[in-house]
Order: structure tokens, then C-alpha cells, then sequence
């Protein structure tokens, strides 16, 4: 019952690029998973699950679609993984550089390594925070560094990177694992302030990238890699609200939703975890105020807030 292209089927007038404050990007991407397959399927089911859900959203009494949200063409590089990486990169920065918050569907890890080298281009001092079940820390594997294993190596490395979540890695990832940056899934079911503990560590500017095999299996299990022990709904609400409250959060993407024919929920979770990120990001906030993606929307942010878009002309 698809009437219209728009996210969520909102109204023509929320959903043309020029006003719009938020673009999503669905990148259908698959080419490197090890086991489960089916991620190039979840922008899809995604992109359905959210048409079929309320939006207004009680717990922040706004209907935060009506900030416009534009739906660009899906990436459907495919050539090759570093080629994915590259178009995902340029595309994501391309909306940066037109001054909106930009958002990316995937699609498995890999293509995180595209969206976090862009935002690392064009905001100072960023910070990524990593959502998982997995450290996603190798320099290659496979035969490439741009396999969803390695999803956020580069960041390590030029980036402030904080791992949130991780109960499963292998040993030679402690190599570049930060362990103050780390929060283990087994120490934050006994550490009552692991979040504030985690937003402390943060600089200003935080990219958020989300798998949603973070997630307890119990409540995501259409997912390629689940892994016991994950995070549950309000958690993770409660945690995401206090990041983008207190921290400029200048785009997020959310990966590995891996639809299953039989198990509609996690879909629907998807949809509604997209929502609530973006109801956190623009909640207080106007429809009528003009957006302006270097700087924090909630005011909290004293610090530096420039943007590198002037110095990056590649
Ligand atoms: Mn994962």
C-alpha cells in the first residue's frame, strides 16, 4: 500500500530536499557479511516499517518529520567494497556540505567506514560513538579493509572513537582497542552510570554509528551477527536522549537490520529507534528555525563548534 517515495510517507511539502533539515540515506549494500546474509534488504523493510507508524512521538510531544525530511536515491555502488566506501563517502558529505543532518540506512558495517570519514572531513574534533556487539577493530579481513570486521579501524585511528556495547571480538583486535574508551556489554550490566561515564569521554561533535545487533537478540533478532547480552529499548533511549541533550550530534547511521520474512518487530524497532534519534535531535526546536549543522541545536555546547568545510575543497 506504498503511496507515495517519501520517508515515512510524509506530506510533498516535508519532503523536498530544499527545505528539508534531514536527509536519510538508504545504502542496500551486502557485498562482505560472513554469515547472515539479507542486509542489502534493510533499508527496504526499514523504509516500510516506518510508513506504518505513528508520528508523533509522545515523549518529546513532537512530530519531528514536519522538520522536512528528504529521502536521496539509495547508494547502489557495488562494484566493489572500496568502491561502496567511496560513494557512500562522497554522497554523505555532499548533503554536509548543503547544511543538512544527515542520516544513512544500511546496509552491513562496511559502509560506516564512509560515512564516518566524511563527517571526520567536515567537523573538528569528532568523536564516534560506536553502538555494538562487536569490536569491529581489524585492519583487513577477508582480503580488504573495507569488510564490515574493520568498520570502524579507520576511526581508531583518526577519530575519538568510544565502543559501546562489545561482548564479542577477537583477540588481535586489542591492538587498536582503547580499553578506557571501551564499555564491555558484561561491565555495563553492573555499572549503573556506564552512560554518563561514556558522555564524559566525549568531545562536542559526536557521529553516531548504530548496529542494531547492539541490541538484545530478544528485541532485534533479524540481524546478521546476533550476539547474547545486548541492550534493551529504553535503555538505549534513555542513553541515546542524554548524548544528543548534552552533546552535538551531527549525523548518525544505523546498520545490519537483516529482514526476516517470518519476524516483522525488528523492522518496526528500526523504524521507530530512526524516529526517536531524530525526535532527541530536534526536540525544543522550531519548525520555522533555521538549521545549521555545525552548530548545537540545544544550545548546550560552549565549545567550538567550526566546521572544516572551508579548508577542504578536494
Ligand atoms: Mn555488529
Amino acid at each position: 500500500m506504498k503511496t507515495t517515495n517519501n520517508y515515512a510517507g510524509i506530506p510533498n511539502e516535508f519532503a523536498q530536499l530544499e527545505k528539508a533539515k534531514v536527509v536519510l540515506i538508504p545504502v542496500p549494500y551486502d557485498g562482505t557479511s560472513t554469515w547472515g546474509k539479507g542486509a542489502d534488504k534493510g533499508p527496504e523493510a526499514f523504509l516500510e516499517a516506518s510508513e506504518n507508524m505513528e508520528l508523533y512521538d509522545i515523549e518529546t510531544d513532537s512530530e519531528v518529520y514536519q522538520q522536512g525530511v528528504y529521502l536521496a536515491n539509495p547508494v547502489d555502488e557495488k562494484s566493489s567494497p572500496e568502491a561502496m566506501v567511496n560513494a557512500v563517502h562522497d554522497k554523505t558529505k555532499e548533503y554536509i556540505k548543503r547544511n543538512k543532518f544527515v542520516t544513512v540506512f544500511g546496509g552491513e558495517h562496511s559502509i560506516s567506514i564512509g560515512t564516518i570519514r566524511a563527517f571526520n572531513e567536515c567537523f573538528d574534533n569528532l568523536t564516534v560513538l560506536h553502538i555494538d556487539a562487536h569490536a569491529d577493530l581489524r585492519e583487513s579481513y577477508d582480503g580488504t579493509k573495507y569488510n564490515h570486521a574493520c568498520a570502524v579501524h579507520e576511526a581508531s585511528q583518526t577519530t575519538n572513537l568510544i565502543q559501546v556495547g562489545i561482548r564479542s571480538m577477537d583477540a588481535i583486535e586489542k591492538t587498536f582497542m582503547d580499553e578506557e574508551k571501551t564499555f564491555f556489554a558484561h561491565d555495563m550490566v553492573l555499572d549503573e552510570y556506564w552512560m554518563d561515564k561514556v558522555v564524559d569521554l566525549m568531545t562536542d561533535n559526536v557521529f553516531i554509528t548504530f548496529d542494531l545487533d547492539a541490541l538484545d537478540p530478544s528485541i532485534m533478532p533479524s540481524t546478521g551477527t546476533p550476539e547474547p547480552g545486548g541492550l534493551f529499548y529504553y535503555e538505549t533511549l534513555e542513553f541515546l536522549k542524554q548524548v544528543f541533550t548534552e552533546k552535538n550530534v551531527v549525523g548518525f547511521d544505523i546498520v545490519e537490520l537483516c529482514p526476516n520474512e517470518n519476524e516483522k518487530s525488528s523492522n518496526f524497532l528500526a523504524a521507530k529507534l530512526y524516529y526517536k534519534m531524530l525526535s532527541y535531535k530536534f526536540m525544543g526546536e522550531a519548525i520555522t528555525d533555521e538549521y545549521d549543522n555545525t552548530y548545537d541545536v540545544h544550545a548546550k555546547v560552549t565549545g567550538n563548534n567550526q566546521s572544516k568545510f572551508e579548508d577542504d575543497d578536494e
